[in-house]
């Protein structure tokens, strides 16, 4: 197989999962993300089980520059040949009031969340457009769909990474390229160490009590987007665990986390 898949923030959940996913399946891969030895152990791991092509880079949706050299360096027969992007590099900085919230988490959200995710897509469109075909995944989330006590900045990027999906397919529909928006509720990644900056005692706490998403739930469902007909497109796709009825409210069994 020739294709293609190019996914930012592949050094861990769900990026990492739709690298597997895709590897497993034939497809060939560029991974980025800022960690790069995890990138190179990712790449070592899936060229030995698939035999498949593999570019990575050390990259920081947050700095255009970065972005833009990472694209135009790629060689020929990979820019020609990306099939799908997965905007997936993302995260949550901290959950307080907007009185309370620290500015440097609302730059680093809004920064990689909304800003990266445009310098990557601006990179990678006319890739697609050329080729009159391509697809796109949006990793937004159901703060791009509902707003949480104290999501406030969170939620405010995951609403634009839903605009954002809807603008892009008014722009490419005549180019042939599919978007779709993926909005998860909660799941065990590493997501939750990060919004709470490393106390895992209160990461683990967010998954206590229920069966949460796993990152390889959210690639089987980008990957059974990604291989439908040509003419078939899933534009937005919610997925929650059964446990999750909206944002906050989770039904959680006291005596599953004993
Ligand atoms: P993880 O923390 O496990 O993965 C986040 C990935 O994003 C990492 O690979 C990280 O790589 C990368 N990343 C973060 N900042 C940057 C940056 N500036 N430049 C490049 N890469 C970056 O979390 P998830 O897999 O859960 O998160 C993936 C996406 O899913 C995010 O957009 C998140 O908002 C969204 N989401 C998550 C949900 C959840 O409950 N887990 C639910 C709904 C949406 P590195 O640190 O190596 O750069
Ligand atoms: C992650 C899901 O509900 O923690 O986007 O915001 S939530």
């Amino acid at each position: 197989m020739d294709s293609y898949v190019f996914i930012t923030g592949a050094s861990s959940g769900f990026g990492k999962a739709c690298a597997e996913i895709f590897a497993k399946n034939g497809y060939n891969l560029v991974l980025s993300a800022r960690r790069l030895n995890r990138l190179t152990a990712l790449k070592e791991e899936l060229q030995a089980s698939f035999g498949i092509a593999i570019e990575i880079g050390e990259l920081d949706v947050r700095i255009e520059s970065e972005v833009n050299t990472f694209v135009s360096n790629l060689p020929e027969g990979v820019k020609n040949n990306i099939e799908f992007l997965i905007n997936n590099a993302g995260l949550a900085a901290g959950r307080d009031s907007l009185e309370n919230g620290l500015i440097s988490d609302w730059d680093q959200m809004i920064d990689t969340n909304i800003k990266g995710l445009l310098y990557v897509s601006k990179a990678i469109i006319p890739l697609l457009k050329k080729n009159n075909q391509g697809h796109i995944f949006n990793i937004s989330s159901i703060a791009g769909k509902e707003v949480y006590a104290n999501g406030n900045v969170y939620c405010a990027t995951k609403h634009a990474v839903d605009s954002l999906s809807k603008a892009m397919r008014i722009e490419l529909v005549e180019h042939g390229v599919k978007v779709t928006n993926i909005a998860p509720g909660a799941a065990e990644t590493e997501f939750s160490l990060v919004r709470f900056k490393g106390d895992e005692s209160i990461a683990d706490s967010i998954y206590d009590g229920y069966d949460a998403l796993q990152a390889e739930d959210i690639a089987h469902v980008i990957y059974f987007a990604a291989t439908q007909p040509k003419h078939v497109t899933l534009n937005d796709i919610v997925i929650m665990p059964t446990a999750q009825a909206s944002a906050t409210i989770l039904h959680k069994q006291v005596n599953k986390a004993l």
